[in-house]
């Protein structure tokens, strides 16, 4: 805590720090809640970013401080009220950059928004809501006049992901295996139609475009009406195919489901979160969206439990190198909810495309 009051120390903050207590469930950077003492200064956040992840800490708050600065002249350009809790606002350090670095860690701070709260589960009428706020936050950045760079190169592509498997595969370097090779097997008879986004990009059918990618539901803070306030976790904001959006928050959103069960009899694809969803995303997205992007949305629904678990697997068969684990077989454990996942949505694909049809009419 000394330590960490130390680090707060090194930013502009109005207030003294009065307490830091750890802050939600992310599997890749540490958040901490920063109190100050006085009543009229704000709370702040706390984050150590990983560094082995991002590795150009540089590029990443370059990024960040583009995109928030672009959504909040849209919202003051709409004449929004409350703009300080619908956009993040990051502080500088004395420096005047946006991150501070120790000598070991990088570390940034963004003031706290009181009241908003994040979930682990959403009901259709918050998830109606959240495709509205992902729809719109795709519309507010087509125009950002910046070019974002990409700050985990072929995140959300699906040849790349299937690349990192067979490496793992071939290396073994935990001798893991053996007790996987029904998963490495289905995974591979299903690998040339889920890598179809890759071919349509080539043939030059399918934009990108600037998007969140990684649109759990826990990545969105909602207000106490449940209408979105904002995004959060703007780390792997960057040009994608909409698919990462669309497709990440029904995983985790209509994952009926931990995106980590143990109880694979309760991890099922919910149809109403995933009409509710839609309808919201549709509604904020059609404007832009082309035929190609519509017509796929099933398919962005099913991608992401597979490339999900196919990352899982992946950090499992390498030794848990990547995500932060609870016990030994954590990324086993997720790597079969997501595949009991992703075989539960493509048994929906029919009714998926039909109420999608609906939608746009
Ligand atoms: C990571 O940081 P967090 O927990 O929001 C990951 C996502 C995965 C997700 C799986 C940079 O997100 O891509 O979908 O875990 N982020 C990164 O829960 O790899
Ligand atoms: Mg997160």
């Amino acid at each position: 805590m000394e330590n960490l009051k130390e680090i707060t120390s090194h930013f502009k903050l109005e207030g003294s720090v009065q307490n830091i207590a750890p802050l939600g469930t992310g599997l890749i950077n540490d958040s901490y809640r920063v109190n100050t003492q006085e009543v009229h200064t704000p709370d702040y956040v706390l984050q150590r970013i990983n560094h082995d992840i991002f590795t150009d800490v540089d590029m990443l708050q370059n990024n960040i401080i583009a995109v928030t600065s672009h959504i909040r002249k849209k919202l003051e350009e709409k004449k929004e009220s409350d703009i300080g809790r619908k956009v993040l606002t990051y502080i500088p350090s004395l420096d005047g950059r946006y991150y501070y670095f120790d000598g070991n860690n990088y570390w940034r701070m963004m003031i706290f928004i009181p009241g908003a709260k994040t979930y682990e589960a959403v009901t259709p009428e918050f998830s109606y809501f959240a495709g509205l706020a992902f729809g719109d936050f795709q519309s507010m950045l087509s125009d950002i006049p910046v070019k974002l760079g990409e700050t985990i190169p072929d995140f959300h592509n699906m040849e790349f992901r299937l690349f990192q498997l067979r490496e793992a595969v071939k290396k073994d370097l935990a001798g893991r295996l053996k007790g996987v090779l029904y998963y490495v097997d289905e995974i591979e008879k299903r690998a040339q139609d889920m890598c179809l986004a890759e071919q349509l990009h080539r043939e030059g059918k399918l934009p990108k475009r600037v998007c969140h990618c990684d649109t759990k539901v826990n990545n969105m803070m909602f207000d106490a009406d449940g209408k979105v306030l904002c995004v959060i976790d703007l780390d792997t904001v960057m040009p994608s195919y909409i698919f990462s959006d669309y497709g990440d928050f029904l995983r985790t959103g209509a994952n009926m489901g931990e995106e980590d069960d143990k109880d694979l009899d309760k991890v099922a694809f919910n149809m109403e979160i995933f009409k509710a969803f839609t309808r919201g995303y549709l509604q904020a997205a059609k404007v832009f969206l082309t035929p190609v992007e519509t017509e796929n949305l099933p398919y962005a629904a099913a991608l992401f439990p597979y490339m999900q678990c196919v990352r899982f697997l992946t950090d499992y068969i390498n030794g848990d190198i990547y995500y932060k684990i609870k016990y030994p077989d954590h990324n086993l454990v997720r790597t079969k909810a997501q595949f009991k996942l992703w075989q539960s949505v493509e048994s929906r694909h029919k009714e998926m495309k039909e109420f999608i049809e609906r939608c746009l009419d």
